[in-house]
C-alpha cells in the first residue's frame, strides 16, 4: 500500500519541492510511501515555528507534560502491531525485532512519564546566613533531531520523549528511506495532544537538512542538535554546532569488539555473536564488528560460529528469520564496497558472499528480488586491515586472535570507536579488567554487543560520539541547562567569599 506523506510543521502539511520514494527492501518494486521532500528554507522555517511554540510548551507544568508522555506510551502500545508491521515493510527489520523496537518507545515513555514529577533541582546551602541557593533544570529551547532509519522509531524516541518532557520543542528530520514509519510515529505523538508546533517532522535530504540547520543556527532558532548516523556526518555536525558554541548529542557508528576468553561458555558466545553480528542484518550501530577470540579456543569457536551462521534463516522479515534484507539500496551499495575489503590473507568461512540471487542462492532461498545478502564471517583479520579498523554496516563479522587479556583490550580499542563491547568469560577478574580497559561507553559481560535497555546511558566515545549520553536520567543533561539561583533575604549585600564567617582552628594542635 503506497502512502503520500509530507512534512508537518505547526500542525499543518508543509510544501514539498521534490519527491522521494521509500520502498520495501524485501520487494524493491513496492513503494511504501511517496515522500514530499522539503528544502533548507523549509527546515529553517520549521525551526522558527518550533521556537514560537516552545515558549508556551515550557509553561506547561512538567507533571502535565509527563501525562502527555504517558499518553504517547499508551497510544504506541495500542498501535504496536501496526507500527511494527510498517517498520518491517519499510526497512525489512524482522517482525519480532520490530515489535521489540516499538516496545522500546513504550519503555522510554514509561521511564519519562515519571520524570515529569521529578525533574529535580536542588536546594544547596549558602556560605552566608539568610541566603538560599537553588538549581533548576531549564529546557534548552528547540532541539533539531536528525535520525537514521535502522531504528526508525525507537532511537528517535530516545531524543523526542525526553526533549519534549523537558519543555523543548522539536524539529525531527528522520531518514527518508524510513519516512513512513516516522510519519506514523509522528501521528501517534500528535494524537497524545501535543500542541501544534511543539513537534514537527521535516522530510529532507542530507544536504538540504545541513544547510537548513546552518540557517537555523545562524538565526538562533535551534539550541540543541541530536544526531544518529555516521561518524563522518557526525563530525560535520559537531563542527557546525561548535561554531555556534553548541555541543550536539552525537550517536555515531561503532566497530564493536567481542572478546572471547579461554574460560568462556563457547555456545553462549556463538549465540551472542550470531545475534549481534547478523541480527538486523548487521545494521545496528551496536552490531558486532570483530570477534577477538583467544588463540586456544579459536578453532572451536570458528567451527561452531560458522555452523550457526550457515543454519540461520535469512529471508522474508515478516517470518521468523534472523535477518531480512538490507535497509535500502544505498546501504546495499555501500555494503558491496565493504565486501571488497576482503583480502587474500583472509578466509571467508561461511561460503558465498554478496547478494542472494538465483545465481548466488542461499540454500533454496534465491532472494526473491530483495536486498538480501549472504552473512559473512571473515577469519584471519589483522589489526591493520580496513575490515578490522572501520565500521562495516551490514552482515559481515571479522575474527582475530589474541594471547593475553591486555592484548585483547588493546585490539578492542585500536579502531578508535567506542560505542559497545562485549566479553565472554566465567572469571569476574577478566570481566572487570576488560571493563576498566575498554574505551566503549557500553560493556556487556556474557551478552552480545547489542540490546541496550532504555534506562541505561547509551552513547559512545572516540569515533562513536562526543561523550554525550542518551536514555535514562543521563539524557536530561542534553535537553536541559542547569540554572543556579541565589536568594538573599538578609536585607543587606552579603558578598560571597568575603562576608563569610570564619571559625578559627588551632592547627598546631597535636595529640600528646
Ligand atoms: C542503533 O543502532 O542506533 O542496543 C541503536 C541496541 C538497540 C539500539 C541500537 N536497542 O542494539
Amino acid at each position: 500500500m503506497s502512502r503520500q506523506i509530507v512534512s508537518i510543521v505547526g500542525g499543518k502539511e508543509a510544501a514539498a519541492t521534490a519527491t522521494y520514494e521509500s520502498t520495501n527492501p524485501a520487494r524493491p518494486s513496492e513503494v511504501v510511501a511517496r515522500v514530499g521532500m522539503a528544502d533548507a528554507g523549509a527546515f529553517a522555517a520549521a525551526c522558527r515555528t518550533a521556537k514560537e511554540a516552545q515558549r508556551e510548551w515550557a509553561k506547561v507544568p512538567a507533571p502535565v507534560r509527563g501525562r502527555v508522555i504517558a499518553s504517547i506510551g499508551r497510544l504506541v502500545e495500542a498501535n504496536t502491531e501496526r507500527l511494527a508491521r510498517l517498520v518491517t515493510e519499510e526497512i525489512g527489520k524482522p517482525y519480532a525485532e520490530a515489535l521489540g523496537e516499538v516496545r522500546e518507545i513504550v519503555d522510554t515513555c514509561d521511564f519519562f512519564l515519571g520524570e515529569g514529577r521529578r525533574l529535580y533541582g536542588q536546594t544547596v546551602p549558602s556560605e552566608m546566613p539568610d541566603k538560599n541557593l537553588f538549581t533548576f533544570r531549564n529546557p534548552v529551547g528547540v532541539a533539531a533531531v536528525v535520525t537514521a532509519g535502522n531504528f526508525p522509531v525507537a532511537v528517535p524516541s530516545w531524543y523526542l520523549v525526553p526533549a519534549l518532557l523537558c519543555g523543548n520543542a522539536v524539529v525531527w528530520k528522520p531518514a527518508e528511506y524510513a519516512a513512513a514509519s516516522a510519519h506514523a510515529m509522528f501521528q501517534l505523538f500528535a494524537a497524545a495532544g501535543l500542541p501544534d508546533g511543539v513537534l514537527n517532522v521535516v522530510f529532507a535530504d542530507g544536504a538540504e537538512t545541513f544547510r537548513g540547520l546552518e540557517l537555523a543556527l545562524e538565526e538562533g532558532s535551534v539550541h540543541k542538535v541530536g544526531f544518529t548516523g555516521s561518524s563522518e556526518v557526525g563530525r560535520k555536525i559537531g563542527e557546525l554546532t561548535g561554531r555556534h558554541l553548541q555541543s550536539a548529542c552525537l550517536e555515531l557508528g561503532g566497530k564493536n569488539p567481542m572478546v572471547i576468553m579461554p574460560d568462556a561458555d563457547l555456545d553462549l558466545a556463538v549465540e551472542g555473536a550470531l545475534f549481534s553480528g547478523f541480527g538486523t542484518a548487521g545494521q545496528r550501530c551496536t552490531s558486532l564488528g570483530t570477534v577477538i577470540v583467544h588463540e586456544s579456543v579459536h578453532d572451536a569457536f570458528v567451527e561452531r560460529f560458522t555452523r550457526a551462521v550457515r543454519e540461520a534463516r535469512i529471508g522474508d522479515p515478516a517470518q521468523d528469520v534472523l535477518a531480512g534484507p538490507l535497509l535500502d539500496q544505498k546501504f546495499a551499495d555501500r555494503y558491496e564496497d565493504y565486501l571488497a575489503w576482503i583480502q587474500p590473507h583472509h578466509t571467508v568461512v561461511t561460503g558465498a558472499t554478496g547478494k542472494i540471487t538465483k545465481d548466488n542462492p542461499r540454500g533454496d532461498f534465491d532472494g526473491d528480488g530483495g536486498l538480501y545478502y549472504h552473512p559473512v564471517v571473515v577469519d584471519g583479520v589483522q589489526s591493520g586491515d580496513r575490515l578490522f579498523m572501520e565500521e562495516t554496516f551490514g552482515p559481515i563479522v571479522g575474527v582475530t586472535t589474541f594471547a593475553t587479556l591486555d592484548e585483547a583490550v588493546e585490539l578492542a580499542n585500536l579502531p578508535g570507536y567506542g560505542l559497545s563491547s562485549s566479553i565472554y568469560t566465567t572469571d569476574p577478574k577478566h570481566a572487570f579488567r576488560f571493563r576498566e580497559g575498554v574505551s566503549a561507553g557500553m560493556v556487556s559481560v556474557n551478552n552480545s554487543t547489542s540490546g541496550a535497555e532504555a534506562h541505561l546511558p547509551f552513547g559512545g566515545n572516540g569515533k562513536s560520539g562526543n561523550g554525550s549520553r542518551q536514555s535514562g536520567m543521563w539524557v536530561l543533561d542534553q535537553f536541559t541547562r542547569w540554572q543556579a539561583m541565589n536568594w538573599d533575604h538578609s536585607g543587606r549585600l552579603q558578598k560571597a567569599q568575603m562576608d563569610v564567617a570564619e571559625i578559627v582552628p588551632d592547627l598546631d594542635f597535636r595529640l600528646s
